[in-house]
């Protein structure tokens, strides 16, 4: 298989370049300049007409979602172990992990970061972003209270959606507090953040210390 990762540093790209540095496959990393409305544009559009990032190209076909990406990966190369394969009873946690960190946090974290987009009166914006705090701190306070005492989600070790939730805590840093002080949170990102693959995810970005 052929990759191409369209991603902006630090965006929601994070995860699936981490992903590929995982699995150790070929990729190639094509950089979206979002300062000049890239992923705006026609070309882009025809591979994600929401105009998001990231998209990852294989063998030709685009796939956008962030999680599809993550789930789409993690079947792809089962070697790499970062899925409870089909039949394995983690493999529905994983499946709810997954979405959660998707359906959940991250739209959550859209409310937190283009709080804009959810009023139509921009001066009640203030007020969208301090909702969707409270929520993402409920959110991450109920997986803090799954994590305490395990090292990762699933019972069966590591996988994607730790990775996917390192994003989420990294993401997290930008509130006033910062979900890493939430329980487990903290120790959990750093346990992730230790990975070799994970490393230098952040080394080939730029993200400069503290990642979380
Ligand atoms: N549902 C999409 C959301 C991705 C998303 O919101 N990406 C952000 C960057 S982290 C983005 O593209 N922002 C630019 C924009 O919305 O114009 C996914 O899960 O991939």
């Amino acid at each position: 298989m052929i990759h191409e990762l369209y991603y902006v540093p630090g965006n929601a790209s994070l995860f699936p370049h981490m992903l590929l540095r995982e699995i150790g496959c070929p990729f190639e990393l094509k950089l979206v300049d979002r300062d000049k409305a890239a992923h705006k544009q026609p070309d882009y559009l025809a591979m994600n007409p929401h105009g998001r990032i990231p998209v990852l190209v294989t063998d030709g076909r685009p796939l956008h979602e962030t999680s599809a990406i993550g789930l789409f990966l993690a079947d792809a190369y089962p070697q790499a172990g970062l899925a409870p394969p089909a039949g394995h009873p983690d493999r529905a946690d994983h499946y709810k992990w997954m979405t959660l960190i998707s359906a959940v946090l991250q739209a959550e974290f859209r409310a937190w970061f283009y709080p804009h987009e959810y009023v139509v009166d921009p001066a009640l914006a203030d007020q969208v972003k301090a909702a969707a705090r409270a929520r993402l701190t409920e959110s991450f306070e109920r997986i803090a209270e799954h994590l305490t005492g395990r090292e990762w989600l699933l019972d069966s070790g590591v996988s994607a959606a730790d990775l996917y939730l390192l994003m989420m805590v990294r993401w997290g840093r930008t509130l006033p507090s910062p979900i890493r002080e939430i329980g487990p949170l903290g120790a959990h990102a750093q346990r992730v953040l230790a990975r070799p693959a994970v490393r230098k995810t952040f080394e080939v970005e730029g993200l400069a210390a503290p990642f979380v």
